[in-house]
């Protein structure tokens, strides 16, 4: 891809300049065992449509920012069907009935080739997008991103998916460490907690913007034209 010009979206804490072919867009963690309605997250008593309302804003953002050519990869949070990259530490987290590796509703929960483990339709992996499979809540922890980002030519980061204060938080964390500017669209990313979803941006954006910036996908299509 040849190089862009630079774009400028409105955002906080100021104006985010990116220029395209510099920049991709990381969708975290889109599975259908956190969004869909019978999943894992619903069997833990959340309600799914807190994260369900970023479907449509981020469907439309990834077919803006696919058909400009750019580069595109989706995350996804699991481990492998022996779980031998699980740490007994998570594994056992939580105290719950169920616990990852177990079978639940969409099959054994956040294990890698389940049905629950699997991105929703509405966002699915066009073949060349890369898939991160992750076994933590950054996406940089223990998997090939930071690589490929390099070798791509990488520097901007538009960050969406699920859930705000978790795992897109903790990427957003670790991609600023390593020297990318990320921006996060408020209405594509998503909590089960409206407050933490809340606070979760407030973390990213202060400070002049410690992590990095805080728009809404409407600015940055309107900024693609
Ligand atoms: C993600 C989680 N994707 N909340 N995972 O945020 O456990």
């Amino acid at each position: 891809m040849t190089t862009t010009p630079s774009l400028t979206v409105e955002a906080e804490p100021y104006p985010f300049e990116f220029s395209p072919s510099a920049c991709a867009l990381l969708m975290i963690d889109m599975q259908r065992d956190f969004l869909e309605p019978g999943g894992f997250g619903e069997m833990l008593g959340n309600d799914v449509l807190q994260l369900r309302r970023t479907i449509e804003p981020n469907r439309k953002l990834l077919k803006a920012w696919r058909s400009m050519g750019c580069q595109v990869i989706h995350t996804r949070e699991g481990h492998r069907p022996d779980l031998a990259d699980l740490p007994p530490a998570k594994k056992v987290r939580g105290r719950g009935k169920s616990c990852i590796g177990d079978n639940g509703p969409m099959g054994r929960i956040l294990v890698r080739g389940e049905a629950g483990h699997d991105i929703i339709p509405e966002v699915y992996p066009l073949p060349g997008e890369p898939v991160i499979d992750k076994p933590g809540k950054g996406a940089f922890f223990a998997t090939d991103l930071h690589a490929i980002l390099q070798n791509r030519g990488i520097q901007q980061l538009i960050v969406t998916g699920v859930t705000t204060e978790v795992c897109v938080n903790t990427t957003v964390r670790e991609a600023n460490d390593r020297g990318y500017n990320c921006l996060i669209p408020s209405d594509c990313v998503g909590s089960y907690f409206p407050a933490f979803h809340e606070m979760g941006l407030q973390m990213i954006k202060a400070q002049g913007g410690i992590f990095g910036w805080v728009s809404h996908s409407e600015k940055i299509l309107a900024a693609l034209g």
